[in-house]
């Protein structure tokens, strides 16, 4: 009996809340999990979550990855594959610390993985890396992506074949700091009274590494268009941008962080604005709450972490169950827990 096993029957047994999926991998922790499905199998883009033995604080310093690992499967049930280490922290030549939640997209025969890491200034920036390869080993530019910063990287394919880097995250993601246009070491979060601060959206050069245009504000509005106040902390951006199309329309959906829901909102255009619909998952174990969401043979699956292995926040796994729509198209709530 494996140890999450053991515990899942002895607090059944308690009558607590069981998990309603299993960690996909136990031999490593893994993160942030952005899911792809290139060549009809499923590829797993997460964070290697390590014990670094870091203090945890609100900037998140105990989150001190040095790699990633690339994970894929041929079905949501499948036997995971875990191709080893795709990208080292040592071979980023601009590279500080801390490798965050990356993301990948495909164009034209070469796989591109986009990551956040801290530069040598301790300025968190979003680099990119090629390969021929879904699971690498990729190859890192010289230096970010140019006018890039903060953290949490999404890269979707619009329609037309056109692709949006989504990005962002308050808190220890930085993007407070640049919330003046050029960045501020010293710049405070802001208040319960203010607008919450909002993601950016840039659409990608034809050649994938750069931006083709400034970044732009990623409008979350609620029923009646107006964007949300740092009080709404259950419903504004904090961190975690995924973004995909269902019955041509577009949801963005995100983690409120310091409240620890998935939301999304809905729009007509990849630069939003999204009317905020709903949780798309509720808080998790552990307190980082982060996602995909991915159509593979008919089905959607959502990819997100809990604690379970560990029991702590720092050390996550990563696990999928299946997303439902109403006929309305607005997303059936997971519970991770029943
Ligand atoms: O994994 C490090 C950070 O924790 C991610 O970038 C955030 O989204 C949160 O999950």
């Amino acid at each position: 009996l494996s140890v999450s096993l053991f515990a899942a029957v002895a607090g059944a047994a308690q009558g607590k809340k069981q998990p309603i999926s299993q960690p996909l991998v136990s031999h490593i922790y893994t993160a942030d999990p952005s899911a792809h499905v290139f060549n009809g199998r499923i590829y797993i883009y997460p964070s290697h979550d390590i014990e670094s033995g870091i203090k945890q604080d609100d900037n998140g310093s105990h989150f001190d990855m040095k790699d990633y690992h690339i994970l894929s499967m041929d079905s949501p049930t499948g036997k995971v594959t875990d191709h080893g280490v795709a990208l080292d922290i040592k071979n980023i030549s601009w590279a500080g610390r801390q490798l965050w939640a990356p993301d990948a997209a495909y164009k034209n025969g070469t796989y591109y993985l986009y990551f956040p890491v801290k530069d040598k200034q301790d300025i968190f920036r979003i680099g990119v890396a090629t390969s021929k390869k879904p699971e690498g080993p990729f190859k890192a530019e010289s230096k970010p992506i140019d006018g890039s910063f903060s953290i949490d990287p999404c890269v979707f394919k619009d329609t037309d074949g056109s692709y949006y880097m989504y990005y962002g995250g308050i808190w220890g993601g930085q993007l407070q700091r640049w919330a003046s246009g050029s960045y501020d070491a010293n710049a405070k979060l802001r208040t319960a009274n203010e607008e919450a601060l909002l993601p950016k959206v840039a659409k990608m050069s034809n050649n994938m590494l750069s931006f083709a245009e400034a970044p732009k504000d990623v409008k979350l509005v609620d029923e009646n268009g107006k964007t949300f106040l740092e009080g709404n902390n259950d419903k504004r951006f904090f961190e975690a941008a995924w973004v995909h199309n269902y019955n041509g329309k577009y949801y963005f959906s995100y983690s409120t962080g310091d409240t620890h829901f998935i939301c999304y909102g809905i729009g007509d255009s990849p630069y939003g604005p999204f009317t905020y619909k709903g949780v798309v998952l509720k808080p998790v174990e552990g307190w980082t709450n982060h996602h995909s969401i991915v159509e593979f043979k008919g089905k959607w699956y959502l990819f997100y972490h809990d604690v379970q292995l560990s029991g702590q926040t720092h050390l996550r796994n990563i696990k999928v169950a299946e997303l439902k729509y109403n006929p309305d198209g607005t997303i059936v709530t997971v519970d991770a827990y029943k």
